[in-house]
């Protein structure tokens, strides 16, 4: 009598891939469910816990990166650990197949559903036709229930059935809502996530019954094609070869992800490094450095050459620059639905919709931002007009904070919170924003109300704001629990937006050099250039800023000399603080040092 056997390892491997396979769908379904219907993404939730792990300074690189690709790749490299997780549970299940503890009821009713469904099977009566497709009497479970035979392998137990996969699925559903959503501090399946228990609970079981389904379905099919394989008298050759080009190509395709993903992180991690190294001698700068000029500049105010290359004053909403700490999606929250609420230390907490919040006396005010890990001379700073209710007066409301507290909690719909200092937060200029340029506030800027909080880093300027919590000690929010600054004052800095190092210059004609300089809320008194590594500098025209809470335009005109020229810029704000020449990294203050650039004329 014919027998098929496979060694441990091919009962692994089957099991991997099935798992590996039914994994890559289930992963992708749960994506799906959490666009949709907000379900639990888990790539998310342990992405969010891994920053957290990680030491801030390994972090780092990433955190410059976020708002670019490199939280997507972090992201991809998440999703493909869960689909070799879903993989490896596969492998292990098949090898350790429970299965012959599964009641003989789930048994026979699943290899009914099984014949009825696929009408495939397996079977090695003795009718010389070790496969056949076909309606039978015989399930592909019938090998399992007949007593084992001495010397026979046992092969067939690797045929599951739809409960099999079920009770795997469940395993892991237990595992993840019990041991891992909690040790990450997501709560018992994930409850304390916005996305709420409900909706977990839904998704994940949604998501374990399709990876069960599958696990089951690819993991038979493959056993049915490895039988054919091993007993291929009879086989059709044609099914064969599309069996193992199938499981090449799948095999090959995963690798191939995997190692594209780890080469682009490599990639970007080398190119970084290369790129921070500045043209212009440290120690000149550092000697010649002034911290204070006392009293401040006056302004040099004057009529500004609109230049190619030089940013919009009022940077446009599409342009506007974005930064979130959501791996995959930023939140889209419902208007109609949406309130918030005014809590904690005060005298009489409250709840508004968007009708009530939009209807409270509005400011308007043009104010711009910088994201923390913005490096010096970087594209993560921009400037908009917005309009919000002061965030004063939203507490005012509420009967003033209570003597006591010191610090303010905004609460995010991405689960994201921050706190900012009472002082700042009764500040005028402090808003609870709904509009940015005339414009609803866009979704991607925290639709439907964001705050604005001028003089301090953008990681402050709560997105997709839900609650507003007045609280009598210290609160640490998302990126200070991994290592960023709290108080986070801005930095002041100045950019050279034009030329570039690809500008093609000409010897002798007139060009601009131009960029802008932001000090968060003192303003600028000064930008100054210069041609020689800091030895003299020339004060460039500033355009008069359109409010103190923004960045300011400058430019210097100038004639290229023949060769390589580098240029440096560097800002005074209204108090006379001259910019930091030591370079600093963003972490965990913010960057320091100037912006320099090389250029060539011919
Ligand atoms: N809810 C929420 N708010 C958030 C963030 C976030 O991830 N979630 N990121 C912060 C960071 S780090 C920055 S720099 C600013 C960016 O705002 P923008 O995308 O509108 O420019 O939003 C801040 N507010
Ligand atoms: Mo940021």
């Amino acid at each position: 009598m014919q027998t098929t056997s496979f060694s441990r390892k091919q009962r692994f491997r089957h099991g991997f891939l099935a798992g590996l396979l039914a994994g890559i769908l289930a992963s992708l379904l749960m994506l799906l469910l959490s666009i949709t219907i907000n379900g639990i993404s888990l790539p998310e939730v342990f992405g969010s816990f891994f920053t957290q792990l990680l030491p801030p300074t390994a972090f780092d690189y990433l955190h410059l990166k976020i708002g670019g690709d490199a939280k997507h790749y972090l992201f991809y490299g998440i999703l493909v650990g869960q689909c070799l997780v879903f993989a490896l549970s596969g492998g292990l299940w098949t090898l350790y197949n429970p299965e012959t503890k599964i009641t003989v009821g789930t048994r026979f009713i699943a290899s009914m559903i099984y014949q009825r469904i696929f009408q495939a099977k397996y079977t090695s009566k003795a009718d010389n036709k070790m496969i056949n497709r076909g309606r039978d009497e015989s399930g592909p479970y019938s090998e399992i229930n007949r007593p084992v035979q001495q010397g026979e392998t046992t092969d067939v137990q690797e045929f599951l059935h739809w409960s099999s996969g079920l009770y795997l699925a469940l395993l892991l559903l237990l595992l993840t809502g019990f041991v891992f959503l909690p040790l990450t501090g997501a709560g018992i399946l994930g409850a304390n996530l916005t996305t709420g228990l409900a909706s977990n609970i839904l998704s994940l079981a949604i998501v374990g019954l399709i990876f069960g389904l599958l696990f089951v379905y690819f993991q038979n099919g493959q056993v049915l094609r490895a039988a054919r394989k091993q007993q291929g008298k009879e086989i059709d050759e044609g099914v064969e070869e599309a069996g193992i080009s199938r499981r090449t190509v799948v095999g090959t395709g995963i690798l191939a992800v995997g190692l594209t993903t780890l080469g682009i992180i490599a990639f970007r991690f080398i190119t970084s490094g290369s790129s921070s190294s500045s043209p212009v001698s440290r120690g000149n700068l550092l000697q010649q450095y002034k911290t204070k000029i006392t009293p401040p500049p006056k302004p040099n105010y004057g009529p500004i050459q609109p230049v190619p290359g030089l940013s919009a004053e009022v940077t446009p909403n599409g342009q506007y620059y974005l930064v979130s700490k959501n791996l995959f999606t930023d939140p889209v929250v419902n208007g109609k639905t949406w309130n918030l609420t005014i809590t904690g230390e005060v005298a009489q907490p409250y709840t508004l919709n968007y009708a009530q919040l939009s209807a409270l006396p509005m400011k308007k005010q043009y104010e711009s931002m910088m994201c923390i890990s913005n490096e010096v001379g970087g594209q993560y700073m921009s400037n908009a007009l917005w309009e919000g209710i002061p965030l004063a007066d939203l507490l005012q409301k509420a009967g003033g904070p209570k003597t006591g507290a010191s610090k303010v909690v905004l609460y995010a719909a991405d689960d994201y919170s921050d706190s900012i200092h009472l002082s700042k937060a009764l500040e005028p200029t402090t808003l609870v924003a709904l509009r940015m340029n005339d414009e609803t506030l866009p979704q991607g800027h925290g639709y439907p109300a964001r705050l604005l909080v001028p003089g301090i880093y953008g990681m402050k300027h709560v997105k997709w704001i839900t609650r507003i919590e007045v609280v009598n000690q210290d609160y640490q929010g998302y990126w200070q629990t991994r290592g960023w600054s709290d108080p986070a004052p801005i930095r002041l800095t100045s950019r050279i937006d034009t030329p570039t190092s690809t500008t093609a210059l000409q010897a002798g004609k007139q060009t601009y050099i131009a960029g802008v300089a932001f000090s968060g809320n003192k303003g600028i008194s000064e930008v100054d250039v210069s041609l020689d590594g800091g030895q003299s500098w020339q004060r460039a025209t500033l355009k008069q800023p359109l409010s103190a809470l923004t960045w300011v335009l400058w430019e210097l005109p100038w004639t290229p000399t023949a060769g390589t020229s580098t240029i440096t810029a560097r800002a005074i704000d209204m108090e006379g603080n001259v910019q930091d020449p030591a370079i600093a990294d963003p972490l965990p203050d913010g960057a320091s040092g100037y912006h320099s650039i090389t250029v060539t004329a011919s």
